[in-house]
């Protein structure tokens, strides 16, 4: 298939070109991570066969009618096993009942290759896998660092082409992802679950950063009045204009739905009346061209000036040049 027409195809919707479109994304990344590494690697995402392709596709489908940063960006984050899957999975079905068509982005920084660890995942949202309305994907860091800051807005292009009106980005916190992915949504959701005690205050720090929603899930479960206090007093700290709610939720059994629908769409109002929704799409925007340009520097330095490299870091060594001096070389070479 040529790449006019499998951006042809993944425009309508279909979900084996959107599918191989997240491939080509994740392919292209995996191919950055591998040549950056390797002493004198190709070009990566420069030159690599797979980001020509990639790189029509992209240019494809910005002209295309599909207008890009219109879809809801949704970022579920949380730790480990709070539920954030099954939030998910809830959300799917509650904007499924909208007739909202829906894409997942379920991304996994800690993994080095899909399929492990969000296998699970998978298999809790197969009710949705013969839904034409639902993208479902994972997708991984592989090792590489840097991957998944360029990979996912692609990935959330790609979607967002295929008509996705909403996109569930689901991660687990640990630490500057969860930063990262925030930055990617209109709305990031943290969840927790009662009873975490030092979670919750090792969480602290990092949620009023991330945090527009707070969901308290497994509220079947002891110690969600005192969760839900001790996050009341930290959520009081917040600046005004917008103080993240809190909703309680048993996601496992859809409850709560409702109300945590209800928060998103207040949230969703506040981006647009305030002008923060723009303000945010602005950021994802530049971090976006700020990834890409980057992968293509550092591909350079590792390809093309690899010789280059050696003898800077040999010179730096034996002869005691500064570092600083070293590094307007390199530069200057790219010119
Ligand atoms: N009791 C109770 N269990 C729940 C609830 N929500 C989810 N679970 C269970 O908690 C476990 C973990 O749920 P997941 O949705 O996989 O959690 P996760 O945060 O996606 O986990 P990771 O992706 O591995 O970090 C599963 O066994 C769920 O069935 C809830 O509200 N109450
Ligand atoms: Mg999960």
């Amino acid at each position: 298939m040529d790449v006019r027409e499998l951006a042809a195809q993944a425009r309508l919707g279909r979900p084996r070109a959107v599918a191989r479109l997240i491939s080509l994304v994740e392919n292209a990344a995996e191919n950055m991570a591998g040549n950056a590494a390797g002493p004198g690697g190709g070009g990566g995402v420069e030159t690599g066969g797979t980001n020509h392709v990639l790189r029509e596709v992209m240019a494809d489908l910005a002209t295309g009618a599909a207008r890009p940063y219109t879809a809801r960006v949704i970022g579920l984050t949380g730790a480990p096993g709070v539920g954030k899957s099954t939030s998910t999975g809830m959300l799917i079905r509650a904007f499924r009942r909208r007739g909202s068509r829906v894409g997942v982005l379920a991304v996994d920084p800690s993994s080095p290759f899909t399929g492990g660890a969000l296998l699970g995942d998978r298999v809790r949202m197969q009710e949705h896998a013969t839904d034409p309305e639902v993208f479902i994907r994972s997708m991984s860091s592989r090792g590489h660092l840097g991957g998944l800051a360029w990979a996912t807005p692609q990935a959330l292009r790609v979607l967002e082409a295929a008509g996705c009106e909403v996109i569930l980005v689901e991660t687990v916190g640990v630490g500057q992802a969860e930063v990262d992915i925030a930055r990617l949504a209109d709305t990031t959701v943290v969840i927790l679950a009662p009873g975490m005690g030092d979670g919750v205050q090792a969480a602290k720090a990092g949620i009023l950063e991330v945090a527009d929603v707070l969901v308290v899930n497994k509220a079947d479960r002891d110690g969600v009045q005192s969760t839900v206090r001790e996050l009341r007093n930290m959520t009081g700290l917040a600046e005004p204009p917008w103080r993240p709610p809190i909703v309680t939720t048993v996601a496992s059994r859809e409850e709560g739905a409702d109300d945590l629908m209800a928060v998103l769409d207040k949230h969703q109002a506040y981006l647009e009346e305030s002008g923060e929704g723009r303000r945010r799409r602005l950021a994802r925007a530049r971090d976006e061209i700020e990834a890409i340009a980057v992968a293509r520097l550092r591909s350079r330095f590792a390809g093309l000036h690899g010789d280059r490299l050696d003898a800077l870091a040999a010179r730096l060594l034996d002869a005691g040049t500064d570092p600083y001096t070293a590094a307007d070389d390199l530069i200057a070479a790219l010119r």
